[in-house]
């Protein structure tokens, strides 16, 4: 049992499509153990994205976290961290496999829907950072 952070992101939050996240999240074995809609500003946006800040995606990246609200979320169950990476899909929908949820939901490789923390020592970082 592990657990794993998860932020379901503005164009999702705006489309009203949350609920239709967590279901797959829950289908997929997943418990929801926390989570709350949060407005980021943009110095938690910047420090919570501060590996990417040399990218040149990096401005757009921001300004898009900030756009709209999002859901941040704890994830507990089997393999936490392992399994959400496989749902959530790759971070460019159109390479992500068929069911996952960037597949299903994405709209591009910024807009792509949610976050998943990468592994373990992530997973504890970022759910410190937000809750
Ligand atoms: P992922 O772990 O799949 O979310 O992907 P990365 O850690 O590589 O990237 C983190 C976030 O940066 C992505 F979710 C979206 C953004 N990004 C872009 O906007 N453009 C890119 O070319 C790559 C990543």
């Amino acid at each position: 049992m592990n657990k794993t952070f998860s932020i379901i992101k503005p164009d999702a939050t705006k489309r009203n499509i949350t609920g239709s996240i967590n279901k797959l999240i829950e289908d997929n074995g997943l418990r929801i153990i926390a989570q709350k809609r949060i407005h980021l500003d943009t110095a938690k946006a910047e420090k919570f994205y501060e590996v990417h800040k040399d990218r040149p995606f990096y401005r757009d990246l921001i300004n898009y976290m900030i756009s709209e609200p999002v859901v941040v979320q704890v994830l507990e169950g089997d393999n936490a961290v392992n399994k959400y990476r496989d749902l959530i899909g790759s971070t460019d929908p159109n390479k992500a496999k068929e069911g996952s949820i960037r597949k299903l939901y994405a709209l591009n490789t910024t807009q792509n829907s949610v976050h998943a923390s990468d592994s373990l020592e992530n997973a504890k970082r970022e759910i410190e950072f937000f809750f």
